[in-house]
């Protein structure tokens, strides 16, 4: 069932003082001008076949009704596009017809659009019909791109004359520090490709705020907020990004102070009318990270009680008997998988999110809360050994269902003694009925692996599943990727899925905060290969100090 929530007459409660602090933190964007680095035409509008043209060639290039010409711009970027066009043949007698079509990748460039029929809006695949009446001329396209490739197909001209594109250019857009870009140099081509497509996947998706995706949906979403902030501590180092988007979240939110799953900033700020449960929760653990972070007195004295509140609510309305009850599970989301019963994972992800609240009640110096939210993560870990926990079968069982996703998120909340969580890990393969098929589920598996100890393993399927999408030619990484199955889509339709998706770029943090046993040969900094105390993994530094 698709993710979608309507409510009626829904007024999200709006802080002004929030809000107002969240807008002095907006980003400096920082721009570039790109032009392509080459292009081709495709043999026939939509078919993966293709005619190589040199770069040189293209300002003479003529094209008439029914071709096309594909720019290459070389990377994965996102901008505002200008097209210089003119022509050849007689003086133009009739408008040129164009169509535009951006595309992430190749395989988007040669989709047919009327062959979509999935249940997301099809406004999201980027093209345009557009009429041009007077040659020659410059064409400013209003509209932000996200994108590599452009098609430009020629619907209609007149015998008279042709089309020529003289020039293009893209205003590239987004607020991360591009100058700290620097390669991994670990010695391992695979590992240094996904450390670098990790990095520009999070900066193309840096913009005003955090966004999922910068071709779908554009907006503020907690969980991918979450694993942008933390790759973002690793690299870029936007603080003020960080604590704008917290500021977002906490001030504008559902009537009853629940966080919403995301935001829109446009035209106004305005909560969605979505809850996810696990999404509420991951604000309590990206604010105690940022603070673990920057220490930021103000931030914990303005959301603080903003995040207990998630807390209190989850208990409120989603906990009896120190067991997650049946709406829990639906309002729970942990991958793109409807079928997967969830609540194994949804009394996890609260047990998970209790460990940071208790330290954030530490740290504003609320003993008796962290007191509480002590004893409430033994009672709900208590209760998932006797609910979900099966002796036979020597797994969590969620609905019948053994997922890997029950698993990891059993093991992320510390519900097993250590001995058994490793032993856990090491046949979470074998429960391949549910499998992972996003990005942001396969982070968790790493991080899952990574608790137990499993290090090799950890990086082992790091590199396998991101590396693929690399062999599969992402030069950003991808919303949903199921190498098993890569033409799968959540939305029924790949044409509309996301290719540079927020939730997909934690491989540059997994890298350099997961400390490795020799060190580099580069011998400098930190992360991988480059053991040093200050590179623990999070999740792992959280749990020895919350203990
Ligand atoms: C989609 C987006 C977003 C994700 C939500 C749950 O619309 O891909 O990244 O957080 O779903």
């Amino acid at each position: 069932m698709p993710l979608i929530s309507i409510i009626r007459d829904f007024h999200p409660m709006n802080d002004a003082k929030l809000l107002t602090r969240a807008e002095e933190l907006s980003p400096t964007l920082h721009h570039e001008i790109k032009e392509p680095v080459g292009g081709f035409q495709l043999k026939e509008r939509y078919s993966q076949e293709k005619e190589e043209i040199v770069l040189q060639k293209i300002p003479h290039l003529a094209i008439g009704k029914g071709q096309n010409l594909c720019l290459d711009f070389g990377r994965h970027m996102v901008g505002y596009v200008t097209l210089e066009l003119s022509y050849s043949g007689s003086h133009p007698d009739a408008p040129a017809f164009l169509k535009l079509k951006f595309a992430e990748t190749l395989e988007e460039l040669s989709e047919n659009s009327d062959d979509y029929q999935g249940w997301l809006s099809r406004s999201w695949i980027q093209e345009e019909y557009v009429h041009v009446d007077v040659l020659p001329s410059k064409l400013a396209l209003p509209r932000r791109y996200a994108f590599r490739y452009l098609k430009i197909t020629m619907m209609d001209t007149s015998p008279k004359y042709r089309l020529i594109i003289r020039h293009a250019e893209c205003l590239t857009e987004t607020s991360a520090d591009l100058t700290r870009l620097a390669p991994l140099n670990s010695g391992d081509a695979m590992l240094d490709r996904i450390y670098d497509v990790s990095l520009r996947t999070l900066a193309n998706c840096m913009q005003d705020v955090f966004e999922d995706g910068p071709k779908r949906d554009q907006r503020l979403w907690v969980g991918d907020f979450r694993l942008q902030a933390l790759t973002n501590y690793q690299s870029f180092r936007n603080m003020d990004l960080v604590k704008r988007c917290l500021y977002l979240f906490a001030g504008s939110r559902f009537p009853d102070g629940r966080i919403s799953a995301c935001i829109f900033t446009r035209p106004t700020v305005d909560a969605d009318d979505t809850f996810l449960l696990d999404y509420a929760l991951f604000y309590v653990v990206a604010l105690e990270e940022y603070l673990q972070e920057t220490g930021d007195e103000e931030a914990l004295n303005d959301l603080y009680h903003v995040a207990i509140h998630q807390i209190e609510m989850a208990f409120r309305m989603y906990v009896e008997n120190d067991v997650v009850n049946a709406q829990a599970a639906k309002d729970t989301f942990v991958d793109w998988n409807d079928s997967m019963d969830k609540s194994a994972c949804a009394q996890a992800i609260l047990i998970y999110a209790l460990r940071y609240a208790q330290r954030l009640a530490r740290r504003k110096g609320d003993f008796s809360q962290a007191n509480w939210m002590g004893q409430r993560q033994e009672q709900l870990r208590k209760a998932a050994m006797e609910h979900f926990w099966d002796a036979e079968k020597c797994c969590f069982v969620a609905g019948g269902q053994c997922s890997i996703a029950s698993q990891v998120w059993m093991v992320l909340a510390d519900v097993l003694p250590p001995e058994d969580a490793l032993n856990l890990m090491r046949r979470v393969d074998d429960f391949r009925d549910y499998p992972m098929v996003t990005p942001y589920m396969n982070h968790y598996y790493v991080m899952a692996l990574l608790r137990v100890g499993l290090k090799d393993e950890a990086l082992g399927h790091l590199k396998a599943y991101w590396g693929s999408m690399i062999e599969a030619g992402a030069d950003t990484f991808w919303e949903a990727w199921n190498p098993e199955q890569p033409e799968d889509s959540p939305y029924g339709g790949r044409v509309v899925n996301s290719y540079c998706h927020a939730w997909s770029c934690t491989p540059a943090y997994i890298i350099k905060s997961t400390p490795s046993r020799a060190p580099s040969p580069q011998g400098e900094g930190k992360g991988l290969g480059t053991a040093g105390p200050k590179s623990l993994p999070l999740e792992g530094k959280v749990a020895r100090s919350a203990g």
